[in-house]
């Protein structure tokens, strides 16, 4: 790996990876160029890019402690604003940087995303990205069938949470990572796509290979709650729904909040055939 590159992403994880996060490098480069160009990063394709992901201890080491630092301040997205929280620890730890932060619920006016987090997984060589061409001669038929990412110790149990873009940063000589295919087989993969559509909801397709780690019960049970009920799940209230009362101190640095372009909004662009997830979690 680039010098450069090395040194930034150590930089970059002496920050996020004590609070259960990980970071991977890659180029703009590799995204742009398994995508149509509407979906394309708008950065000359040498510039460095890193994806950001969470693991399970994400909810321990950074959620629960950010929403006892919050305790009775307005939260409207918790997990969205802790790691908007995190990520702008990155960029005050790096102020001679230019960084831009696509978190993976942003979207644009017509509702498309404005990350492909799984593609940007994929070609950072974080999680494979499994997808429907990735069975020979599948028994879907007509059925829309999402693709999933596997990463190879957490599975299916870590969440992408975006990307940040070094523009002005250019490394052409970074060398891709491949992700490792820890599903190989053709029915292994046929097992995990039809667990991540169609019974997403009992987690079992996050077990596709044996994970180093799980989320815990608590927090499976945080994110089966619907939003309003969470905080209470945790021994936490909130006073007050009152916008006035939100703090004036709360560290929201680096991203808007998520309440106007959420994933079920996203939805809007595909097929309105597919039905939202009651919660979407993690
Ligand atoms: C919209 C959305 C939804 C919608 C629609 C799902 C869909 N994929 O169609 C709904 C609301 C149904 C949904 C549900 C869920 N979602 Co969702 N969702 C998203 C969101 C915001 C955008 C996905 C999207 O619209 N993609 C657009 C389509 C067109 O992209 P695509 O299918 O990948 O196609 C591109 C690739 O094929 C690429 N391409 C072409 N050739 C090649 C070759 C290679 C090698 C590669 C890598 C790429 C590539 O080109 C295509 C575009 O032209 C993402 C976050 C994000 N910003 O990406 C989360 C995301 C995909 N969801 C996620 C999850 C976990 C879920 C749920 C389990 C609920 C939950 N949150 O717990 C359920 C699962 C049910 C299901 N059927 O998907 C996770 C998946 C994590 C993972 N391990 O992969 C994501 C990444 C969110 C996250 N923060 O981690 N979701």
């Amino acid at each position: 790996m680039e010098l450069q590159v090395a040194e930034l992403k150590q930089k970059i994880e002496d920050t996020l990876c004590p609070f259960g996060f990980e970071v991977y490098p890659f180029q703009v480069a590799w995204y742009n160029a398994l995508l149509p160009p509407a979906f394309h990063l708008p950065l000359p394709g040498p510039t460095l890019a890193f994806l950001v992901l969470s693991t399970p201890a994400m909810f321990d080491r950074a959620l629960k402690p950010f929403l006892q630092s919050c305790h009775l301040r307005l939260l409207t997205d918790p997990v969205d604003q802790c790691v908007a929280y995190h990520l702008g620890r990155v960029r005050k730890n790096l102020p001679e940087l230019q960084m831009e932060v696509i978190a993976d619920y942003e979207v644009h006016p017509n509702r498309r995303p404005k990350i492909l987090a799984q593609t940007a997984a994929h070609v950072a060589g974080a999680a494979y990205y499994y997808q429907r061409k990735d069975v020979e001669a599948d028994p879907w038929g007509t059925q829309h069938i999402s693709g999933v990412c596997i990463h190879p110790r957490y599975g299916g149990w870590f969440a992408i949470r975006g990307v940040m873009l070094l523009p002005g940063v250019e490394v052409p000589d970074l060398p891709p990572t491949k992700p490792l295919d820890c599903v190989p087989t053709r029915a292994a993969r046929i097992t995990l796509l039809e667990g991540f559509n169609f019974h997403w909801r009992d987690w079992t397709y996050r077990d596709a290979v044996t994970p180093q780690e799980r989320y815990s019960e608590e927090q499976k049970a945080y994110f089966s709650t619907p939003p309003a009920q969470r905080l209470a799940l945790l021994g936490l209230a909130q006073l007050s729904e009152d916008p006035s009362s939100a703090s004036p101190e709360l560290p929201f640095t680096t991203l808007p909040p998520k309440k106007p372009q959420n994933p079920s909004r996203a939805r809007g662009w595909l097929s309105p055939s597919i039905s939202p997830p009651a919660s979407p979690g993690p």
